[in-house]
């Protein structure tokens, strides 16, 4: 029988460098062997980019209520289960996923206020039991990530999202909800600071992949 490939997560606020981390811990697997599938939340299929337009549309004809961008969240999720990261475990290659449930528990519940236990009931109608074997918080204080965010934008790299157009505390808060997750389970968390070079970042996380990866065989 095959061996189920594994779920690594890089979780965090904007701009603290998923999106570039991804691809080294990507790079790191395959250059191990392994088959390795590099996607993103939300996201990762076809339909679940759509739903992403939907949800980062800087303009929306109507506001978005908070509800329905919780469940958006979810049906983008639920998809991206299906058709990639299901059968993609299921045939034995690893993904590095750029957030999943974790950002739901930072952004919609501690941003925006949700009851966690709301959250935690989709999360177990959607993924009925599969989490994260590994999850990367990179962390980092807000007003520098967001300065980061501004430079990229100012060398013409599109404009804010609906969620790059919230303010400090709303940053801050999702910053705290994912300290918070964080400190509750240990043993999937590791936090990187990514506040350092990109060089010293992936320092870091050669190390921690070293370590991690040797204590599963
Ligand atoms: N969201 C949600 O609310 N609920 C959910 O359940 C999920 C998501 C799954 C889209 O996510 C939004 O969806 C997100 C939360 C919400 N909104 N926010 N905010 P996203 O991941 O696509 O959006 P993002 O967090 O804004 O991504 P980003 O701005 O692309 O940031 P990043 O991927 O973390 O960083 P990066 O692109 O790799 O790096 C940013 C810049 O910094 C770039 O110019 C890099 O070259 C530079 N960089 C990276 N690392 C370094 C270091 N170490 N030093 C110096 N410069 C660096």
């Amino acid at each position: 029988m095959t061996e189920r490939g594994r779920l690594i997560t890089l979780e965090g606020g904007e701009g603290v460098g998923k999106s570039s981390n991804v691809a080294f811990v990507t790079a790191w697997l395959k250059a191990r062997g392994l088959e390795v599938v590099a996607t993103r939340e939300p996201g990762g299929t076809p339909r679940g980019e759509a739903i992403r337009e939907l949800l980062l549309d800087p303009a929306p004809a109507e506001p978005l209520c908070s509800d329905a961008e919780l469940l958006l969240m979810f049906a983008a999720r639920a998809q991206h289960l299906a058709e990639k990261i299901r059968p993609a475990l299921a045939r034995g290659a690893w993904v590095v996923c750029d957030r999943f449930t974790d950002a739901t528990y930072a952004y919609q519940g501690a941003g925006r206020g949700l009851d966690n236990q709301r959250i935690a009931t989709l999360e177990h109608f959607v993924q009925a039991g599969l989490t994260p074997d590994l999850t990367i918080l990179l962390d980092m204080p807000v007003e520098a990530a967001s300065r980061r965010v501004s430079s990229r934008l100012d060398s013409g790299g599109g404009q804010r999202d609906r969620f790059e157009r919230e303010q400090r505390d709303f940053f801050a808060a999702v910053r705290e909800g994912y300290r918070q997750r964080a400190e509750a389970e240990p043993g999937r968390f590791a936090r990187v600071d990514a506040a350092r070079s990109l060089e010293a970042v992936q320092t870091q996380l050669d190390d921690l992949l070293e370590t991690r990866i040797a204590s599963w065989r």
